[in-house]
């Protein structure tokens, strides 16, 4: 597709120096001291309620305001102005019963920022001035629960995100923007919707613009709110083309600069800050001024750290004359040029954390795929799924990333299941529990909606497992470019139009096609391919079976030697399947399968994790007859493996993952239970342990206040100290919650009054301030806490 023009004059410029981005928005319109019917004008004056506040209405208002804030930022030395459109997407809009006006709010804002940029690009042609369209996070967020109680339901939905970010980049587009910046960014899966919606307008177009990311962090742990960590977050996009990735608000430049390092570490693109002035103080106001903030930017170009520079909430154009006077001064000096694509060779995946395959490579290890969250393998988590027990299902995910599970294969194909439903549903769930949802999800279906299904709840880097050509090329294209759209890595299947690839013959020729349209023809990078040559199972007393295991193994070989970059794995337990009740031999054939195929180059297996057989367990003589099956598969092997079997039984069978996970913490004084209960927000055992705390506490609500508080007071501490992100928090919160209502009979008997409520608080979200999710999730937290909480609502004067 054509790049717009501007994309190589930006990109030729940032080769040279580093460009000045503008300024806060909000804190410049405060100055004007505007009233109710700047804001209304006489476009909205029939509109019910207040629009005091809604800055975004400006550009059709007041369109003179918002182009001489925009004059100021010029005029102070900004390279890129963005339009005042942070807000105007049909979610936010829908505050202020506004989403017909977005459309024209867009194309005015992009209008009035290109012409009064024009101007100064006349009167200075070696200075060219450019206009970043501003895609704000929306009120919503797609990752979290709104609600406590209920941690599968979302607020938004990522189709939703991308029809109303498409409409708002598309008269964007129309404006005449010339680049497009998604700032302000805490959760990656909007972010994904926003890049998708880009590319649908572009596409829709024919020609694209410029992108640019912007991640807020929520806190000095270095998570944005969603609870990703910032690498992971950067791996969540970085499957998009983009110009430049960075960092924006937070907590002014200094907090910032710890992260900015690691961005320079990892960023195979440009880098853009812009800091607010420091921390708002306690009346809302900025404390960092142009000299107290100097030297903090000047630590930013000294080291290199920043492409693109500006501010945001709470800066002015002085700030930006300062910023703009110090890059003058610093030239080219030690210009930060974009890091080699160094990891582009290795799979890097995420969850709310970075899995990068490098590690395990190096170390000739597998990676641990979790085969337990499948319908059609875990008769257990079957039956839960059916059952709509939810949060016991979640504990089998648990028990595998407990033991050892690098990535969860989730698989809810089943005949009486609404498999996108029930798909959309586990996976909102597993992102509730941060301990699960640190690990990437591989999405496991044979239907292709379930996957996408699938794909629109994961903020982090997936697999989809997985794509093949049974259905012919178009068809394997065009979902293999969907996948890339989305992020995710590729499991492609050895199977054609012919039907499954099972020697090794077919899975070569198989493998070897499929790499030259993934990579040809999708552009899909080699290191987001996953090779997945059929372990089929042996030893099922069928002839032509009995090569199955070794033809997998030389393929594995011939696809590492001669698919450069690509990655192979295979569902492990397939291999055992004639086997079936006969745990011990099963996980003894696996070992020792493993064992060889690891060394002729398989990457990753999905397997049960909870078996810790080693080769070297295995006793020597059923160690030969497993290798003489694998290798020389006649059928005298498999009879002698099968005896073996009958006389062995199933004596030394291992136990499942989900029955086995360290429950020492049980043992404890019910004190330690339940703190420990709410610190982890594991929340299955609180019947039992409050009523052991009943007998101890005859009073409840001292229950709350001593032991619960205490708990809460740990997680407070833990919080604050960056030891713990939103989403933990989140669950602990759930967890008092559910305790809380588990004494409330109790307390209503003892009738205490109203004894238990913590107090009482009064939420607004002041005028001027456009971020209201904060206020939000505190409010949850502290209803949660037994606090009544009366929130006045957002814009409050
Ligand atoms: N390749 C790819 N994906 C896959 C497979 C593959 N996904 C599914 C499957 N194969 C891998 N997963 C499993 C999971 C469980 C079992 C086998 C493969 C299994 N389960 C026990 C059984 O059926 O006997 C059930 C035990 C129980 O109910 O607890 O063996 O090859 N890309």
């Amino acid at each position: 597709m054509p790049q717009n023009i501007v994309m190589s004059i930006i990109k030729n410029i940032l080769k040279q120096r580093i460009l000045i981005l503008d300024g806060g928005m909000g804190s410049m319109i405060q100055r004007f001291n505007l009233q109710e019917e700047d804001y209304r004008g006489t476009q909205f004056a029939h509109l019910p309620g207040t629009m005091k506040g809604n800055g975004d209405a400006l550009n059709i208002t007041r369109p003179d305001v918002i182009q001489s804030i925009h004059e100021q930022y010029l005029l102070a030395g900004a390279d890129i102005i963005e339009t005042n459109t942070l807000n105007s997407t049909t979610i936010s809009m829908a505050d202020y019963g506004m989403e017909q006006y977005v459309r024209e709010i867009n194309r005015a804002a992009a209008q009035l920022a290109k012409e009064i940029c024009d101007k100064y690009t006349k009167l200075n042609p070696d200075k060219p001035r450019f206009v970043a369209g501003s895609i704000g996070p929306t009120n919503k967020t797609a990752s979290l629960s709104p609600d406590v109680s209920n941690p599968a339901f979302r607020g938004v939905t990522f189709d939703e995100l991308r029809t109303a970010y498409r409409e708002q980049i598309d008269a964007l587009f129309d404006g005449g923007v010339d680049a497009i910046l998604i700032e302000t960014s805490f959760d990656t899966l909007n972010v994904k919707a926003a890049l998708m919606a880009a590319e649908d307008v572009f596409a829709q177009k024919g020609k694209s613009l410029p992108l640019m990311v912007s991640f807020t962090l929520a806190g000095k742990n270095g998570r944005i709110l969603s609870g990703q960590t910032l690498e992971a977050a950067f791996v969540s996009v970085s499957h998009a083309n983009l110009l430049s990735i960075g960092l924006n608000c937070s907590f002014g430049a200094r907090d910032m600069k710890p992260f900015l390092q690691e961005l320079k570490r990892i960023a195979p693109c440009y880098i853009s800050a812009y800091p607010n002035a420091g921390l708002p103080n306690s009346l809302g106001q900025y404390d960092e001024t142009p000299e107290t903030m100097a030297p903090q930017i000047q630590e930013y170009l000294d080291e290199g750290l920043v492409n693109i520079i500006g501010g945001c909430c709470g800066t002015t154009p002085d700030h930006i004359a300062m910023i703009a006077s110090l890059v003058e001064r610093h030239g080219a000096r030690g210009l930060r040029v974009k890091a080699a694509m160094t990891d582009k060779n290795e799979l890097v995946l995420s969850g709310l954390e970075v899995l990068n395959s490098q590690l395990s490579t190096l170390n000739s290890q597998l990676l641990i795929i979790g085969e337990r969250c499948n319908v059609a393998g875990s008769r257990k988590f079957l039956r839960l799924i059916k059952e709509k027990k939810y949060e016991e299902a979640l504990a089998i995910a648990r028990g595998q990333v407990d033991e050892g599970a690098q990535i969860l294969d989730v698989n809810v194909d089943d005949g009486l299941l609404d498999g996108m439903q029930e798909m959309t549903t586990f996976l909102n769930w597993m992102a509730s529990e941060p301990d699960v949802a640190r690990v990437p999800v591989m999405v496991d279906s044979s239907d292709w909606n379930i996957i996408e299904a699938g794909l629109k709840c994961l903020q982090g880097k997936s697999i989809v497992n997985s794509i093949s050509l049974k259905n012919g090329e178009d068809d394997f294209l065009q979902k293999a470019r969907k996948i890339k759209s989305y992020g995710a890595a590729i499991i492609a299947m050895a199977f054609d139009e012919q039907g499954q690839a099972d020697t090794y013959e077919r899975k070569i020729e198989v493998c070897a096609r499929m790499f030259r349209l993934l990579t040809e023809k999708a552009g899909i990078h080699p290191a987001d391919i996953i090779f997945d040559p059929n372990i089929l199972a042996i030893a099922t007393g069928i002839e032509t079976h009995n090569t199955y295991a070794l033809d997998f193994i030389r393929a594995t070989e011939w696809i590492k030697t001669n698919l450069p970059g690509a990655k192979v794995s295979g569902g492990v337990s397939n291999l055992s399947f004639s086997f079936r009740g006969n745990n011990y031999l099963r996980e003894a054939m696996h070992t020792v399968f493993l064992y060889h195929a690891i060394q002729k180059g398989m990457d990753m297996g999905i397997v049960n994790p909870s078996v810790a057989l080693t080769y070297e367990d295995i006793p020597k003589d059923l160690r030969k007859l497993i290798e003489e099956v694998i290798f020389e598969h006649t059928n005298d092997s498999v009879e002698k493996l099968m005896e073996y079997a009958q006389n062995h039984g199933d004596t030394l069978s291992s136990t499942q993952t989900e029955e086995k996970t360290g429950f020492l913490w049980r043992n404890h004084p019910v004190e330690e239970r339940l703190k420990y209960a709410l610190i982890k927000g594991i929340g299955d055992y609180l019947e039992e342990d409050l009523e052991d705390a009943l007998k101890i506490y005859p009073n409840p609500v001292s229950i709350i206040d001593q032991v619960l508080m205490a708990g809460m007071n740990e997680v407070g501490k833990l919080f604050g100290e960056g030891k713990m992100f939103l989403p933990q928090v989140v669950k602990t919160a759930r967890t008092m919650k559910k305790a809380v209502a588990i004494l409330q009979p109790h307390i209503e008997a003892s009738r205490s009054d109203d004894a238990a409520k913590a107090g009482k608080i009064l939420f607004a979200t002041v005028k001027g301030d456009v971020h209201d999710i904060g206020k939000n999730i505190t409010s949850v937290i502290l209803a949660c806490n037994n606090y009544e909480v009366i929130d006045l609502g957002v814009m409050v004067p």
